[in-house]
């Protein structure tokens, strides 16, 4: 441990850790609860927390790391809404002295000085995680099986490995076809209208696998809207496992969901203490996560955080 004063002799602490936080967006429920975990861990660790919202644009959280550079934060943390276009910003803060963690999303700089740490789930494993169920669920069938896949935000960590996971996957199962792959951008909103335009362009869709929860729930509108029943006509799988996803799997409207856990904040705060001390940091940190079936559903939804 360590990292205290020996004794100053009382006053006011000066050496709150001050932590600048640029946020992707408040575009999903797994969103608002990263939000949430990284507000609640910040005040209950002492730390001065600058949150900024960039609304979904990456030009916005780079003037919000611009501008944390020259507040002189003690640590800067985000989440990068897509993998590129980093470099220069994250050599600015370096130059600065300023540690940066990334949390939740990757980026594809090769110069791995540029930050500290990644904390964050495998998205890779989750999209192969729910590429498994599907191939589980039709062993020793031939019968061609139409999947719909609603990706999420174009270029974003999250979206590119969840594709990449699920193909790999299926890929030995030549009956197993992506008919249509579309982005919705991982809100509810465009993840209903893409898959009403989905449904109208494409006959026969056996299963719809969604890159999120949001984008899974806006999707059931658009097939119940269609005279289908969703979990039955249409098999769903999604990602995240947030409440209003699993309440729709214990429901029957979806029939898989692959967790990602948003409950970054406590992690981060130690992460951000340990850099700020100069401490070497593990350089990628994995979020533990499972996956659940309807049954597990309705078991694990009265305890659910969030
Ligand atoms: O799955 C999705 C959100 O980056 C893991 O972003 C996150 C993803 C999450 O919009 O719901």
């Amino acid at each position: 441990g360590g990292g205290g004063d020996s004794g100053s002799g009382g006053g006011k602490d000066d050496g709150k850790l001050v932590l600048g936080f640029s946020q992707v967006g408040a575009e999903s429920g797994w969103r608002t609860a990263n939000t949430k975990s990284i507000q609640d861990a910040a005040a209950a660790a002492g730390y001065e927390l600058k949150f900024s919202d960039a609304q979904g644009k990456q030009e916005k959280q780079i003037e919000a790391i611009r501008s944390f550079i020259t507040q002189k934060v003690d640590v800067i943390a985000f989440s990068p809404v897509v993998t590129s276009g980093w470099d220069s910003v994250l050599k600015d803060a370096k130059d600065a002295g300023i540690p940066v963690i990334l949390t939740d999303r990757a980026v594809d700089s090769q110069d791995k000085s540029l930050y500290k740490t990644f904390l964050g789930s495998d998205f890779v494993k989750e999209g192969k995680e729910a590429g498994d169920w599907l191939v589980k669920q039709n062993e020793g069938k031939t019968d061609p099986v139409n999947v719909v896949e609603l990706q999420g935000t174009v270029g974003a960590a999250p979206a590119i490995d969840r594709q990449k996971g699920f193909a790999e996957a299926i890929k030995a199962n030549p009956n197993i076809k992506i008919v249509k792959s579309q982005s919705g951008n991982f809100t509810r909103a465009e993840g209903k209208t893409v898959m009403e335009g989905i449904l109208q362009s494409t006959p026969d869709i056996d299963v719809l696998y969604a890159h999120n929860d949001d984008m899974g729930l806006g999707a059931i509108e658009a097939i119940e809207a269609a005279g289908k029943k969703p979990g039955k006509d249409i098999q769903i799988i999604t990602v995240d496992a947030v409440k209003d996803g699993m309440q729709a799997l214990a429901d029957g409207k979806i029939n898989f969901i692959v967790e990602c856990s948003p409950l970054l904040g406590p992690q981060l705060m130690d992460l951000a203490k340990k850099v700020k001390a100069g401490e070497t940091v593990d350089p990628r940190i994995l979020t533990e996560e499972t996956t659940f079936t309807q049954e597990q559903a309705k078991a694990a939804l009265p305890d659910r955080k969030y």
